[in-house]
């Protein structure tokens, strides 16, 4: 008679989507590495991902409209930088599901708070985000727009000007729902991260009890 062992298909806890937003400058980028570094130190199966992924041919349209290098309809690079999460979404699903957790630097929040900034209609923004993967925590870095003007590097792209931001900080806010911890980004890096740390492993133990995927925008 086969032995039969109960336990020889235990399912794996899948991983966490974080994602961090802010306004450009808001030190985003730094502590989504410092999150990564401190998750793998603790033995977390983690990976960074970045929206605009500028290494894909999309992204290298985007990255060419972003250094003022060429010229595109508003809703058409609204569409690119919405496809550009597209074309990851089902390898996101997959890490995900194989308990990786992802800490993601940008998504739909920017897509939609930079393109609805120009004038477009933010309904029809949200659209073309609608059925990618739901983050399970958004951590916003609040800054206000006249503070990370200062900061340094500020104005190399297209977005980085004093009047946009003040508008894509106003749409951010439109956009605040039930996955969002706001964290003031003028507090030191080391404060900074050790709250981005307490949410993230917040978040990472209520998606290892089962707490199920999501899709954008549509179960909200
Ligand atoms: P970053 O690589 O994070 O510095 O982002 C580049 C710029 O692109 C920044 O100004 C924010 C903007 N951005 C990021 N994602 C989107 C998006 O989906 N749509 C639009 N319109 N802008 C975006």
């Amino acid at each position: 008679m086969a032995l039969e062992n109960k336990n020889c298909h235990l399912a794996i806890s899948r991983g966490s989507l974080i994602v961090l937003e802010g306004l450009d400058r808001s030190g985003k980028s730094s502590q989504c590495s410092r999150l990564v570094s401190y998750l793998q130190e603790k033995g977390i199966p983690v990976e960074a991902c970045r929206f605009p992924d500028r290494s894909t041919s999309v992204g290298q349209m985007i990255s060419t409209y972003l250094a003022n290098e060429s010229e595109l309809d508003d809703r058409t690079i609204h569409l690119l930088f919405s496809a550009n999460r597209w074309e990851k979404r089902s390898l996101m699903e997959t890490k995900l599901k194989n308990g990786i957790s992802l800490i993601v630097d940008r998504y739909s929040y920017s897509g939609v708070a930079f393109s609805a900034s120009k004038g477009l209609n933010i309904e029809w923004c949200k659209a073309p985000e609608e059925g990618l993967i739901a983050p399970d925590l958004v951590i916003y870095l609040e800054i206000a727009p006249e503070k990370a003007a200062e900061r340094d590097g500020y104005g190399c792209e297209r977005y980085e000007q004093l009047e946009f931001q003040r508008k894509v900080a106003q749409n951010y806010n439109l956009l605040r729902d039930s996955t969002w911890k706001v964290i003031d980004g003028c507090l030191s890096l080391e404060t900074i991260e050790s709250q981005v740390r307490e949410q993230a492993l917040e978040c990472v133990s209520v998606c290892k009890k089962g707490k199920p995927l999501l899709n954008m925008w549509l179960s909200k």
